[in-house]
């Protein structure tokens, strides 16, 4: 089997990735890294990823982390239509930056607020909040501005697959963001259009809620960044 995903369930990076694998009805196999384990801290996931981070593709060998450049390779390499990565060199532009936009603000910013106070010592602050208000807001203004169905074009792209689980988390723990009406509309469209999709997204969904309730019990982890809960 050339391809394997080593993913985490309830992590909006691998749930993109396995939406795109989805997608481009790709076969792989995939390796679930438990993640209350720790067991992508070992020597044996720094040889694949020395940031110690979740997903990770290994194509026959080939290995590398961070999913924009697995969903990038993975589209390039295995292109089902023209739409999901386009090569119109706007359309494509528009495409990377809002997967920029994820990485340096989107997920970033609600990952800070709703996912590092589930898992670490963090709480959910003013800050955190007014930072989730302007990823929303950014992103609200990005639809209006270029008046698509979905984040990019048209068309799902790559980056409808990161903006989806990211907006998910926000879902995972009731925070509602209605008054960003387009974002909210994307969200629902893509819901309806994308079933099969959608359930790969929401299952980490659950997870994170039921997390939100009954937040995991990782005192037994040393972590290199972030402070455990004890
Ligand atoms: N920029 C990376 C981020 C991946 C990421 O944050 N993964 C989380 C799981 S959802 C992780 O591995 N965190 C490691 C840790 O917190 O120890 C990507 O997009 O692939």
């Amino acid at each position: 089997m050339p391809l394997t995903l080593y993913s985490v369930s309830d992590g909006p990076p691998s749930l993109a990735v396995q939406q795109c694998l989805k997608y481009l009805n790709l076969e792989y196999s995939l390796v679930n890294v438990d993640f209350g384990r720790g067991d992508h801290m070992t020597k044996e996931f720094e040889l694949k990823n020395p940031q110690k981070e979740i997903p990770v593709l290994d194509d026959n060998g080939f290995q590398f982390g961070e999913s924009n450049a697995i969903l990038q390779y993975l589209a390039d390499k295995y292109p089902k239509d023209s739409t999901l990565y386009p090569k119109d060199l706007k359309e494509r532009a528009l495409v990377n930056h809002r997967l920029c936009f994820n990485l340096s603000t989107y997920y970033r910013y609600i990952s800070e607020h709703v996912m590092a106070p589930i898992f670490f010592d963090y709480k959910r602050t003013p800050l955190s909040l007014k930072k989730t208000h302007i990823a929303l807001s950014n992103f609200n203004t990005y639809l209006k501005r270029n008046g698509t169905k979905y984040a990019a074009t048209d068309n799902v792209t790559i980056a409808d697959f990161q903006l989806v689980t990211a907006t998910m988390c926000l879902e995972a723990i009731d925070f509602n963001f209605s008054e960003y009406d387009l974002v909210q509309q994307w969200y629902d469209t893509y819901k309806q259009e994308y079933p099969e999709l959608w359930k790969i997204v929401e299952r980490g969904m659950k997870e994170i809620s039921e997390f939100e309730k009954n937040p995991p019990d990782l005192s037994h982890m040393v972590h290199p960044i972030h402070p455990v809960r004890k």
